[in-house]
């Protein structure tokens, strides 16, 4: 089994037309190698856009890019970011999962006061994808307090979890967003797709792949640094 892990990706984010331009270019790009490296599906762990109703010329663009993946029959599965996530508003993240683009993660159901995410299987590689998605100001802290541990222990193979929110111990000094503790994740799963965090971390089973391009002003010159590549 092979996969692509990307989160952060904020497009949308650049208003400089060149920078636009690179920005979509990088994208294409990522989804391009993907395809060639045939991997078996592609996780994005939140904020794939910068807003959660983005310009129309960038979703064009986007569904033209994913469309090439879906009918080559390979799933996109996303979950929410803090960016893309509208507590009050359809998400364009609602409407690519309504169009068959994509297959978003991070639904669930309260059963005896536990949070149930739903869990799917990926038709192709078997793995068992869940998670919780972010909202607003980390709001999504609490769902990890109410999850149902139990039940995500039942499902045996090789499991996902993807979530998009910081972990407090991959903090660094200056960095104040509130976060979650390790072992606040369910326990027992093979990959921990994070995202929200923008830079390339990997602590133990838990990683988080950084922005393609840029999200917030600092990190263009982080991936300008980083060698051209797609964690997969
Ligand atoms: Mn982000």
């Amino acid at each position: 089994m092979k996969f692509a892990h990307m989160a952060d990706i904020h497009l949308g984010a650049t208003s400089d037309p060149k920078l636009k331009e690179l920005e979509m270019n990088t994208f294409r790009k990522a989804f391009e190698i993907c395809i060639e490296e045939d991997v078996d599906f592609i996780l994005i762990s939140g904020d794939l856009f910068h807003v959660n109703i983005p310009d129309l010329s960038i979703v064009k663009e986007v569904v033209k890019i994913m469309k090439k993946v879906i009918e080559n029959k390979r799933k996109i599965y996303v979950v929410y970011g803090s960016h893309d996530y509208s507590p009050n508003a359809v998400s364009i993240i609602d409407i690519l999962e309504e169009a068959g683009i994509i297959v978003r993660i991070g639904r669930g159901k309260i059963e005896k006061g536990l949070f149930r995410p739903e869990v799917i299987v990926d038709e192709r590689s078997n793995a068992i994808i869940t998670g919780i998605s972010a909202r607003k100001l980390s709001l999504e802290r609490e769902v990890f307090k109410i999850l149902d541990r139990e039940y995500l222990s039942s499902f045996k193979g090789y499991k996902i979890f993807m979530f998009h929110t910081a972990i407090d111990e991959l903090k660094r000094k200056g960095e104040y967003y509130e976060g979650i503790s390790s072992t606040d994740l369910p326990s027992g799963f093979d990959y921990y797709a994070g995202g929200h965090i923008h830079r390339r971390i990997e602590y133990g089973r838990i990683f988080y792949p950084g922005p393609l391009f840029t999200g917030w002003g600092v990190d263009l010159e982080n991936t300008a640094k980083e060698k051209e590549e797609v964690f997969i």
